[in-house]
């Protein structure tokens, strides 16, 4: 409700997205701001899974993907960028100041730098560059199910469960999204990622997809999501959770029923994939759903500090 800002971020890594946030939200400040703060804070973090440290392609290029979206359906979004920091920035300064949504590749790069955001060397992260090696040595393209909080969990599925923080100490997933209700009881909201590690050169996922990766509106609610972004994509699931809010469902029933469409597509299938969604609504209300155990989100309010939640999950 109105005066009571409220931020929630997906996963445990949330904890330092929400940190780049709250203090602009405390401040009395624009949901707007606070979720590209919290971009920044999570694509500076070095240790974690966005952002030039993250897990580069099969050709081993780092690719960015991230979209913003503020109260009044303006939003900006980047793909497939190389070497530049803060693609939510990027993603800011196209919904400020251009009259398209999204940019990719090549020119939104040029942009990028036409704006005064520097080339980066394009050298992998320690991390990156070791699980990269490793990757190699079989080149198969196999998604690892995100979890993160858990030990390999058994859904009773084929997937590849990896364990809490993969060896290097960086958490196991790619995509950070974050929503946020400010003083004034507006929403926005942003997800950043270097999308699935080892995809194939080129490939843009959910992330920075609007409607997919994320969705506001602001007399409804703000949503966005992590897991396998091609079974997000076909169900346009951020959206299709705020529809279901739209239609009187609390934040985490919708979730649930935008998880229940991707899983029933093909059962046996989703035990071998993650997909998570966090919801905020007007309200103030926060719920979440994913298909496998393992999905974790963060909270941050006056009354909330930093804290983190297991999100309940079809399997
Ligand atoms: C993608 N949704 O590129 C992202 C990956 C992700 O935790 O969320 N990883 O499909």
């Amino acid at each position: 409700a109105a005066g009571q800002p409220l931020v929630v971020s997906t996963w445990d890594s949330g904890i330092i997205a929400n940190k780049g946030a709250w203090p602009v939200l405390q401040r009395g400040g624009k949901a707007i701001d606070a979720v590209e703060q919290a971009g920044i804070a999570i694509e500076n973090d070095i240790n974690c899974c966005v952002g030039l440290g993250g897990n580069p392609d099969r050709d081993g290029r780092v690719t960015l993907d991230s979209c913003i979206m503020d109260d009044r359906f303006n939003c900006g979004s980047v793909a497939f960028l190389e070497r530049i920091k803060h693609p939510v920035s990027v993603a800011r300064k196209i919904m400020d100041t251009t009259p398209h949504v999204m940019l990719v590749g090549e020119g939104a790069q040029q942009f990028a730098v036409e704006n005064g955001f520097v080339l980066e060397s394009g050298k992998l992260s320690a991390g990156a560059q070791k699980t990269y090696r490793k990757w190699l040595e079989k080149s198969e393209y196999k998604p690892i199910i995100n979890v993160e909080n858990q030990k390999r969990p058994d859904a009773g599925g084929k997937g590849v469960f990896a364990p809490n923080k993969l060896d290097d100490g960086t958490p196991n997933h790619d995509t950070m999204g974050t929503v946020a209700l400010d003083a004034a009881g507006n929403l926005s909201g942003m997800c950043t990622t270097s999308g699935m590690g080892f995809k194939m050169r080129g490939r843009v996922g959910d992330s920075p997809i609007i409607g997919a990766g994320l969705y506001v509106d602001n007399e409804v609610g703000a949503v966005t999501c992590s897991g396998q972004g091609e079974e997000v994509i076909r169900m346009c699931g951020s959206h299709l959770v705020v529809e279901f809010m739209r239609q009187g469902l609390a934040p985490k029933e919708a979730c649930r029923r935008a998880i229940e469409r991707i899983v029933k597509r093909d059962p046996l299938r989703a035990k071998e994939f993650q997909v998570g969604f966090i919801a905020l609504n007007r309200q103030g209300e926060v719920g979440a759903f994913s298909v496998q155990p393992g999905f974790s989100y963060t909270i941050t309010s006056a009354t909330v500090s930093h804290q983190v939640y297991k999100s309940e999950s079809y399997f």
